[in-house]
């Protein structure tokens, strides 16, 4: 397990850094999908793209699902702690058992209770998004109703702007919102879209959490990742964001097999 003082040592910095992360258009981003306990996908992007010259956004859902949860947490908990400027750990669904558990969930059901509260309470630390200023905005599934980009930061855990920020999908076509349905993961469609983009000042959104939908979705400015084997049959891709260069469309991001 991951020990105390380095989950203490984590808490102060993500309470530092806030929930919404404000990236710099000065330098490469690399925004990386689910990885769901696929420690080998998170050990070949940090070979690839190293935080010594790179800054990582990993946009959530690191256990479960895969074979290695805790050696892919505890690798990734590493480098944010080795490079808390460059490594953003965003927060998925699958980070926020403390709030909302859900079924299945193999990783957490197996933790011993102290484990599972002093894991399941430091992961709610972690930022809902990062911002950067081409008009990208990163996080796990849908976009917030919420007045302005800004206003991410102050979104209560567990509210229905947090749920579609980790919770949410898109659906392939118009519309407005969905409802949740039955899964109870808030639906939204192209119009939705097109509305809060323009309301939070954002061109592309990049975000993971729907293994099986189209990369590009909302007229090419919903971009959809997947960084792990934890499903079998998905390409392992990351999307990077070259320093200075205009954004018009999720197409402008450079998509990476890894
Ligand atoms: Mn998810």
């Amino acid at each position: 397990m991951i020990d105390t003082a380095r989950l203490a040592r984590l808490r102060e910095i993500l309470e530092r850094e806030g929930r919404l992360i404000g990236l710099s258009g000065n330098r490469a981003v690399v925004f990386v999908g689910d990885t769901h306990g696929d420690r080998e996908a998170t050990e070949r992007v940090l070979g690839m793209f190293p935080p010594s010259d790179h800054v990582l956004v990993f946009l959530g859902d690191y256990v479960d699902r895969g074979p290695d949860s805790l050696g892919n947490l505890t690798l990734l908990l590493e480098a944010k702690l080795a490079h808390p400027d460059s490594v953003h750990l965003l927060m998925g669904n699958h980070e926020a058992w403390a709030v909302r558990p859900f079924s299945p969930a193999d990783f957490w059901q197996e933790l011993s209770p102290s484990d599972e509260e002093a894991l399941g309470n430091a992961l709610l630390g972690l930022p809902f998004a990062a911002y950067h200023p081409a008009g990208v905005l990163a996080l796990h599934g849908a976009l917030p109703d919420v007045g302005d980009a800004a206003e991410i930061a102050r979104v209560p855990l567990g509210s229905a702007e947090w749920r579609a920020i980790t919770w949410g999908d898109w659906v392939d076509g118009p519309g407005y919102s969905f409802g949740s349905g039955v899964s109870g993961r808030p639906t939204f469609g192209a119009d939705y879209f097109a509305e809060t983009a323009s309301r939070l000042g954002i061109q592309v959104l990049v975000r993971s959490h729907q293994p099986a939908v189209p990369t590009f979705l909302c007229d090419d400015r919903c971009l959809t990742l997947f960084t792990s084997n934890a499903y079998g049959d998905t390409t392992r891709r990351v999307a990077v964001l070259r320093a200075r260069r205009p954004i018009l469309s999720a197409r402008d991001l450079d998509l990476v097999e890894i």
